[in-house]
């Protein structure tokens, strides 16, 4: 019977490139229509609250129509299974704002970026789900202030439960990445805390990343194709 019980899943936009949805850093991904700092900082939003309100609006709609693909269906099937077993743990901390690891079924995921069907009011600071635009203004479904912005996490803004999230890698036997640059902190230096504490690291990505070098193991190719293989031989062991 293996050692391995604990596994940490991080995963970024590259999950969620098959079910159609624009990475960040690809040509004429997210990131090359807008400058990071006019759309995803808190500066960019006060100077132009129209404008990051729309790049959210559209995003926030296009996900609607996106469907989860193989890699978001066999972690699924990983933490229905895995989890079921006794003194076996699974978390995926997500960077991705989409909910596709949600709608292909699994239970243990954690957005530390945020979610973009999550509203935050700036003047309650109750959170709400929410599905439609923003751009008009409506009202907080809690306070009814015109106030509502979305519930992601900007440059310059601390990343959500980042103390579970290292409370996990802690007690992790095994930290696979899947479909990340490795360009943002403090997500790009989970494989290094991991490495640190002797924990197990593999990297499923199309190509290599910026934190390549740090994985004991790092497999090239679409997230359709290698997560359920790997999926497979993780619940084989
Ligand atoms: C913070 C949510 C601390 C919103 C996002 C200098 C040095 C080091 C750090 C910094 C620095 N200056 C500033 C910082 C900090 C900064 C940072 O890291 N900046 C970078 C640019 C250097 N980080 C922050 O500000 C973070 N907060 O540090 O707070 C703090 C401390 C105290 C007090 C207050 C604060 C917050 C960062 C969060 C930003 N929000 N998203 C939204 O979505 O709009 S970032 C966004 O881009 C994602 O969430 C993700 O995190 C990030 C990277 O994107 P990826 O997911 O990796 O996608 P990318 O396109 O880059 O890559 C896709 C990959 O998939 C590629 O490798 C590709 O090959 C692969 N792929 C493509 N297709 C497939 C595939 N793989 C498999 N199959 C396929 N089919």
């Amino acid at each position: 019977m293996s050692d391995l019980r604990n596994i940490v899943i991080l995963t970024g936009a590259g999950i969620s490139a098959e079910s159609g949805i624009d990475t960040f850093r690809a040509d004429g991904g997210l990131w090359e229509q807008h400058r990071i700092e006019d759309v995803a900082t808190p500066e960019g939003f006060a100077r132009d609250p129209d404008l990051v309100l729309g790049f959210y609006d559209q995003r926030r709609a296009a996900v609607q129509t996106k469907h989860p693909n193989p890699a978001h269906i066999a972690l699924a099937r990983l933490d229905r299974e895995w989890s079921a077993r006794p003194n076996h743990n699974l978390l995926i901390v997500t960077q991705n704002v989409d909910d596709l690891h949600e709608r292909a079924g699994a239970a243990h995921v954690h957005h530390m970026h945020g979610e973009l069907l999550s509203a935050l009011c700036t003047s309650c600071e109750m959170r709400s789900p929410w599905t439609g635009a923003m751009i008009e203004r409506p009202p907080c479904p809690m306070c009814k202030a015109p106030t509502l912005r979305p519930d992601v996490v900007w440059f310059g803004e601390m990343p959500y439960q980042m103390d579970r999230i290292y409370g996990a890698l802690r007690n992790a036997d095994l930290f696979v990445s899947i479909g990340t640059s490795g360009a943002v902190y403090p997500a790009a230096g989970f494989v290094r805390d991991a490495r640190e504490m002797g924990v197990e690291t593999l990297e499923l990505n199309l190509e290599r990343s910026e934190g390549s070098a740090w994985f004991g193991e790092s497999r090239l190719g679409p997230a359709s194709e290698l997560v359920p293989t790997w999926v497979d031989e993780v619940l084989a062991r």
